[in-house]
């Protein structure tokens, strides 16, 4: 496909495209033969790029998305599908994708999911847990577990139930019907559709707004939304921000200072709020 944008290769992977422009990192899943359905190594390589976008202070924002305008990605690849998770060259079984919906959800920047064509099954997950979506006008959406012998009861279930209710969720698990881009918004499963052909300029447009933003109070932010839901894991992200930001006071560097100079801590100047 061709870009508007002079994207700039990041690194070089076998079934993933990994991009930067702008502060905008682009992680495009490359297998459109298959409609960009996933084996192992493409969620490795997902990963990957992940941490490198979580390490990179440029990266501000990251697009998750598919190669060919026709899927996003088509869930696990039912070819390598083995005896308990995808397998791959180590003929190990995986569901390694559970891992990169967390690393998702837990990093903390945002990522927008750029639907074009199919989000189903496990890809279908995968825009669920993105912070937002943008649709093209031909994405269909639905999961096909119980019809191919598998589903998704962790976020795939409960956080898609947040999204759209608990009746529309069981409706998508249950019926596994496919819904499109006009349904998609009407049950507040993405944030906007727009025409295929604007689908990067708008993901572009979103990604810099949000950049023009404090990247701490997003930061803060993103913690904020997934702490109620995330149980401990959810409070551990938001307190470690919160440590973060005391870290940079210099109330807590009083207590370093004191510690590394042998000295009792002076919090007397501190102040306190009410
Ligand atoms: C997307 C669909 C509806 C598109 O239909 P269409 O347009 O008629 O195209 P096709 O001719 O069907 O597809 C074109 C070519 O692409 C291949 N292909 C498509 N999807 C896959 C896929 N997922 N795996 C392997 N190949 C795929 C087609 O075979 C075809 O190839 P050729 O031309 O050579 O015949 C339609 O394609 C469709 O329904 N696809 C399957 C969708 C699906 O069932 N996905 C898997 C769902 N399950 C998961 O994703 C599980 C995810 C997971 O890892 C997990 C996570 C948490 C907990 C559990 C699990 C778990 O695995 O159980």
């Amino acid at each position: 496909m061709s870009y508007k944008f002079p994207w700039k290769p990041v690194k070089e992977y076998k079934d993933i495209l990994f991009h930067k422009y702008d502060g905008i990192a682009r992680i495009s899943i490359n297998r459109p033969q298959v409609h960009n359905a996933f084996t192992p190594l493409t969620v490795q390589e997902m990963i990957d790029a992940m941490h490198l976008c979580r390490e990179d202070n440029d990266v501000r924002v990251i697009i998750l998305t598919g190669e060919g305008g026709k899927a996003f990605c088509s869930g696990g690849d039912q070819s390598v599908r083995g005896h308990g998770g995808y397998v791959g060259e180590d003929t190990t079984p995986r569901l390694n994708v559970l891992d990169l919906q967390k690393m998702i959800r837990s990093i903390p920047k945002p990522v927008i999911a750029a639907v074009a064509g199919w989000a189903i099954g496990g890809g279908h997950v995968l825009h669920v847990v993105c912070d937002l979506t943008i649709a093209a006008e031909n994405a269909r959406f639905g999961q096909t577990g119980p019809k191919v012998g598998s589903f998704d009861g962790g976020f795939g279930a409960s956080y898609l139930a947040r999204i759209v209710g608990q009746k529309k969720a069981r409706e998508i698990w249950f019926l596994c019907d496919q819904y499109d881009a006009q349904e998609a918004i009407d049950m507040g499963l993405v944030n906007k559709v727009v025409p295929l052909e604007k689908l990067e300029e708008t993901y572009v447009e979103w990604a810099r707004k949000i950049i023009a933003k404090s990247p701490l109070a997003i930061r803060m932010l993103k913690s904020s939304f997934n702490a109620e839901l995330d149980g401990q894991a959810g409070i551990q992200e938001l307190a470690g921000n919160a440590t973060l930001l005391y870290y940079l006071s210099d109330e807590a560097k009083e207590g370093k200072n004191a510690f590394l100079e042998k000295r009792d801590p002076d919090w007397s100047k501190y102040p306190k709020f009410p």
